[in-house]
């Protein structure tokens, strides 16, 4: 089974609040339908998430009231962001079934405590392409928390069967130097003792790239392949899936 990542960057232009990368989203989603095996969609929150989940500080806990319009302005946003993505699905008749994780997720102190990941192999069976989300969630000790995409995918490849995870990006693949400053080649492997040099956070409130790296040699070393990959170029991911080689990062679990 595969999991894959459709990130922030990928599917929305992350300076702009509620911006969806549209055309990108339809062409990445026709990739995804040419693959006919069982697949699991994740997709983050970019510019429909992020933005208002750290103006309202809700990566923080639930601290005040003026917090409640904020939880239900990134749940609604990043509903309507999900239903771009179901919408492209349904436009080339993949069934797909959609699973908010604020629904069905339970963090407490910031960690993933439930999750039914069954549910999810239980649409696989019936032939149900699952997709689900970062979101707002409950914590039983803060009130409330942001899951990231990446905690999902994480919980996905502990519970099920996943040979394979994508993570989509806007990017050619992971770098020694991060940001990027352009023009460079990305590594064609990184192992957890890889130097990579992170010489800024990043805005997400999910974390820095530091701790999506982490995510990811936390997946690879439950022995799925996991890659970094860009999906502005067309065809790459379709390339990918298809087994093809391509320009990417394999993230190591050693
Ligand atoms: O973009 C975060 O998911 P991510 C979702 O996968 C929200 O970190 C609500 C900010």
């Amino acid at each position: 089974m595969l999991l894959i990542k459709l990130g922030g960057s990928a599917i929305t232009d992350k300076s702009k609040p509620l911006t969806s990368r549209v055309d990108d989203i339809k062409r990445l989603v026709k990739e995804i339908a040419g693959f006919q095996g069982k697949k699991i969609v994740v997709h983050g929150g970019g510019s429909f998430g992020h933005i208002k989940a750290a103006e309202y500080g809700l990566a923080e806990g639930y601290k005040d009231e003026s917090q409640k319009e904020g939880i239900c302005i990134v749940q609604r946003d990043m509903r309507v962001l999900n239903q771009i993505i179901v919408d492209a699905f349904y436009e080339v008749n993949v069934a797909v079934a959609s699973i908010p994780a604020g629904a069905i997720t339970m963090f407490d102190n910031g960690q993933m405590i439930k999750f039914p990941s069954d549910v999810f192999s239980h649409y696989l069976e019936l032939g149900i392409t699952p997709i689900t989300f970062g979101d707002v969630v409950v914590d039983i000790s803060r009130g409330i928390s942001i899951c990231s995409g990446d905690d999902i995918m994480l919980q996905l490849a502990k519970d099920l069967n996943v040979e394979k995870c994508i993570f989509v990006t806007a990017v050619d693949g992971i770098f020694s130097n991060y940001p990027a400053g352009g023009g460079e080649k990305p590594l064609p492997i990184v192992a957890r003792d890889s130097v990579i040099e992170f010489k800024s956070e990043d805005v997400d409130v999910t974390g820095s790239m530091k701790r999506k790296l982490d995510r990811m040699f936390d997946i690879a070393s439950l022995g799925s392949k996991v890659y970094v990959m860009n999906g502005l170029v067309p065809d790459r991911l379709s390339d990918a899936l298809k087994g093809n080689e391509i320009t990417c990062t394999e993230v190591s679990g050693d």
